[in-house]
């Protein structure tokens, strides 16, 4: 292995200068060594000049350096700490943290007096500009029903697919009005993930993230230029981009009796194909209770973001919403308990949740804030802060009640925000105990989301205390989904210098482009699902580092709309940090 070439330079020379740092041999050999990308691990989208700035090495050495790769010579160095094992990934890594070292430009880690040094990186104010651009227009590159033009999509132009103009109505969404056959008209909205169907939970998540984005970063989302067809409108490209997901999303309640369809979709999985080759029929399948209570909750919270907004097509929208979700909640009244079970001949993704608790609490949280009417007393009893995720509702609502500047709300918001901030303490807690600096000590599908949603949730905390002490562990987070993490990889699709290639996303499969479809946060590792790939394709064994770069691996390595959410809020959040 490399790192047993390491040579020790022992005190002396930790604030190294051109002087210190040996021969004009080792000074070209460092710039021209390959990227040590197993021993290094760094965030390779670059760091803020002012954040703490933390890479990991797995390796030993007594001394990091920093060189500028414009001229090979070291500009910092210091010792790195202790080693520390961790059981998730099987491995020992020390942290090599160069705060102090903040002018801009293009630098290697290196180990001292070796040639072992990571890939380049950025240090600057704008190193999370383009990538968070990147993530949110990662939406308009899914988007169904229209073509992805060359001028707004590059090499990833496509032909519309997915009209949805003539969908079915599945036997078990059959209704008096709507008997099974019926064709209704579902167009728009974005592919839910690398697979082509539209499934409402997973999208109300989603609608309720970057809506929340939205609201608490309105002036930095007003300041992206997407180059998306609707720029230049006079609505933010963010919220363009948004209302494509949420006008289809309003065409999935029946209007007859305001019950909202599960999802729209084929009956099957498709092929690797694309868009516009995938011709199966599209259904949508039986109303749910839970599809209807998040679209009750995310209709009244796009009426109260967009209710009082300059633009008069956001007002109309904003009227409709709010009628929408008067009617889906009087449906879900009505029918509590319909949980949604997957027909015999449907095997599309089930988003299945039998808990919906979380569920009623978010619709009614949120329909509470629209309206400006309390809900009663011991509204919150029962209730607490999880990591968000789409079958995990409950902390939406905390959050919306927790920021509302509605006086008669004071009491709920102090409650609500204190049990988000006690729980993103506990997080601050356990990213304090784990090596890599992370919260999650639980790996499940999509756990590149769960480390998003953590900051997010920090992020929060963060704005509801004015303390900067979630800084670091946020910046951690980010780091860990660019880079340092056990697996060497950046999991945003077209970033990095180890960045996946291979995602299980059709239109990448398909579409006969190397590069995959940018801005793409990939599911990352988990053991759930081992035998997703045949063999010879194998993954580690530990939570932390099972993940595995090829198409198959859809259990690490899809792509999905609920997964970028919080990374685009984590990067805008980032992003917006800059001078
Ligand atoms: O492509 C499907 C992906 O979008 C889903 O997340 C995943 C789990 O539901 O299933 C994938 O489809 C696979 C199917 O489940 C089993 N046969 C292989 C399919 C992938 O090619
Ligand atoms: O993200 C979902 C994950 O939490 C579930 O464990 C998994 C299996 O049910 O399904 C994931 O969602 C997939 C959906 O079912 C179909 N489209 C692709 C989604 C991402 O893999």
């Amino acid at each position: 292995m490399r790192f047993n070439r390491v040579i020790l330079v022992l005190g002396a020379s930790v604030i190294l200068t051109s002087a210190g740092c040996g021969s004009k041999t080792l000074i070209k050999a460092r710039l021209n060594a390959p990227a040590a990308t197993e021993i290094i691990l760094v965030n390779q989208a670059g760091y803020l000049p002012d954040a703490e700035k933390v890479a990991l090495l797995r390796a030993d050495a007594e001394i990091f350096e920093l060189i500028d790769v414009s001229t090979g010579l070291n500009v910092y160095g210091a010792e790195p700490g202790e080693p520390v094992y961790w059981e998730l990934s099987g491995d020992t890594v020390r942290t090599a943290d160069f705060s102090g070292f903040k002018t801009p430009g293009t630098y290697r880690l290196c180990l001292t007096g070796t040639e072992v040094c990571s890939a380049p990186f950025r240090i600057g104010d704008d190193v999370y500009s383009e990538i968070t651009r990147a993530a949110i227009r990662s939406y308009y590159l899914n988007r169904s029903g229209i073509e992805i033009t060359e001028e707004h999509g590059g090499k990833w132009a496509r032909p519309a697919g997915h009209p949805d103009t003539n969908v079915i109505i599945h036997s078990s969404a059959a209704s008096a009005g709507r008997p099974a056959g019926t064709v209704i008209s579902s167009p728009g909205g974005w592919y839910d993930a690398g697979d082509y169907n539209k499934y409402i939970v997973n999208s109300s998540i989603t609608n309720y993230t970057l809506l929340l984005f939205y609201q608490m970063f309105p002036e930095y989302c007003s300041s992206l230029d997407l180059n998306i067809p609707e720029s230049g409108n006079d609505i933010p490209d963010l919220v363009d981009e948004l209302l494509w997901n949420l006008k289809w999303y309003l065409t999935m309640q029946d209007p007859a009796d305001g019950g909202v369809y599960h999802k729209l979709t084929n009956l099957q999985f498709c092929g690797f194909v694309m868009p516009h080759e995938a011709t199966d029929k599209r259904y949508v399948v039986m109303k749910s209770t839970a599809a209807t209570l998040d679209f009750a909750a995310v209709t009244a919270m796009a009426y109260r973001v967009f209710a009082n907004d300059p633009s008069s097509e956001l007002r109309a929208l904003a009227t409709t919403c709010l009628e929408t979700s008067d009617k889906a909640m009087k449906w879900a009244e009505a029918h509590p308990e319909i949980i949604y079970r997957q027909p015999a001949d449907v095997g599309t993704g089930a988003y299945g949740d039998d808990h919906l608790a979380d569920e009623l609490f978010w619709a009614k949280a949120e329909r509470a804030l629209a309206k400006g009417t309390l809900p009663a007393n011991g509204f919150l009893d029962g209730v607490s802060a999880v990591t968000p995720s789409w079958n995990q509702s409950a902390t939406l609502g905390l959050i919306s009640l927790a920021l509302s500047s509605d006086e008669a709300f004071a009491s709920l918001r102090e409650s609500a925000g204190s049990m988000l901030v006690s729980y993103a303490d506990e997080l601050l807690n356990k990213a304090g105990q784990c090596p890599y600096r992370i919260s999650l000590d639980h790996f499940a599908w999509g756990s590149t989301s769960d480390v998003a949603n953590h900051a997010m949730m920090k992020l929060i905390a963060m704005r509801l205390t004015g303390s900067d002490r979630y800084l670091p562990s946020i910046q951690a987070d980010l780091n860990w989904l660019l880079g340092t993490n056990p697996t060497g990889y950046c999991f945003v699709t077209g970033f990095g210098t180890l960045s996946p290639m291979n995602i299980h996303h059709r239109p990448s499969g398909a579409d006969g482009v190397p590069e995959p479809v940018p801005g793409f946060l990939v599911g990352g590792p988990n053991t759930v699902v081992m035998n997703d790939c045949q063999p010879p394709v194998s993954r580690s064994t530990f939570p932390a580092k099972s993940y595995t770069d090829v198409e198959c691996s859809y259990s690490t390595n899809e792509i999905a709309i609920n997964w970028n959410a919080p990374l685009v809020f984590l990067l805008g959040a980032a992003d917006n940090l800059k001078p």
